[in-house]
């Protein structure tokens, strides 16, 4: 897939907004101008997510974040409009099955207030993010997974949902005549998403959901519910997620690395690049290794970097509604 740097008007909504490193100033300048009171320009509020499918995610967070509402309501109303999306085969509903024909699905939420909830390796419910919610809010746990997390999600009203449709069927069934065991990303440009958005109120919030790796190993869970790794996110600093080969995200502890190099004084670009650098550097055998990070920081500052070309991010705000394609390391052949 050729890169293309370029990036793609969704609609004009007026002037356009700054975009990661190239703005206003670095961290330290604003930690300066902040102590002696000179107002800082913060684009809020904002909301950005990973790939195509970001479009209409951002769309549903965007009804909420316009509205004066939250922003940890906002990243789980988005991400449901992907899980619900039978055509999005790498989440929720119609998502690619592991190598046994089940879809498994991973998923985790982030608020302002270091509060957080995942599920893993669940299925037959349509929305892990909502369950993944509910884990943060009404358990005294962050993580639930497999037979434990689907009971919790009945106790808790969700239905029980058939979510292996005709067309993920097909495909498992096609590549089960080579069952090649090769991990697939970067496929039909679009994976899991990973959503965050910073309010009207200056709070930060974060989700992803995902149906993992197609035609993995039964039981693989991946990077996408595991706090740190998947999704990270410190209202202080700013939030990051991933996407691609989640066994290297977990590797360097992906999403928190780049909060903390944010917090050391980085913008959101330079914290992804040298992230990436690092899965790079910690990789010898890099083929079909694709990672990419997405960061927003509490300035509303976006950035974004990948090992491969391909990736890209939706990215919407009073002043923008883009779909931008993301820097890389290497071209993906
Ligand atoms: C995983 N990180 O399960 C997910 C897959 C993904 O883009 O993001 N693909 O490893």
């Amino acid at each position: 897939m050729k890169s293309r740097r370029n990036f793609i008007k969704l609609s004009a909504l007026g002037s356009a907004a700054v975009i990661g490193s190239s703005c206003i100033a670095s961290e330290k300048e604003k930690h300066q101008a902040e102590a002696i009171n000179i107002p800082i320009k913060i684009t809020k509020p904002i909301v950005i997510s990973t790939w195509n499918h970001g479009i209409a995610a951002n769309a549903g967070a965007w009804e909420i974040l316009s509205k004066g509402g939250n922003a940890l309501d906002a990243v789980e109303a988005g991400v449901r409009i992907t899980e619900s999306d039978p055509e999005g085969m790498s989440v929720g509903l119609g998502g690619l099955p592991d190598r046994e024909g089940f879809v498994t699905l991973d998923a985790c939420i982030m608020d302002e207030n270091n509060k957080c909830g995942a599920v893993a390796f669940l299925q037959d419910i349509e929305h892990p993010i909502s369950v993944a919610r509910k884990v943060m809010e009404d358990t005294q746990h962050v993580m639930l997974v497999g037979e434990g997390a689907k009971q919790f999600a009945l106790e808790k009203g969700f239905k029980e949902t058939n979510l292996l449709t005709e067309k993920s069927k097909k495909a498992w069934e096609k590549w089960k005549k080579k069952s090649k065991y090769q991990p697939v990303i970067n496929s039909e440009n679009h994976d899991t998403i990973g959503l965050l958005a910073l309010d009207e109120h200056g709070n930060l919030s974060g989700a992803c959901t995902t149906s993992g790796m197609a035609f993995k190993l039964h039981g693989r869970v991946g990077d996408s519910p595991i706090i740190g790794a998947g999704l990270f996110v410190d209202n202080e600093v700013g939030a990051v997620c991933a996407t691609g080969m989640g066994e290297a995200i977990i590797r360097i502890a992906g999403s928190s690395i780049v909060v903390e190099m944010m917090r050391n004084g980085m913008s959101p670009q330079a914290a992804c690049k040298a992230a990436i650098e690092r899965v790079v550097k910690k990789h010898e055998d890099l083929t079909n290794l694709q990672v990419g990070f997405l960061a927003l920081n509490k300035y509303g500052e976006v950035g974004s970097y990948s090992v491969y070309s391909g990736f890209n991010y939706a990215i919407q705000s009073q002043h923008q509604n883009d779909l931008i394609d993301v820097e890389f390391n290497r071209e993906w052949d």
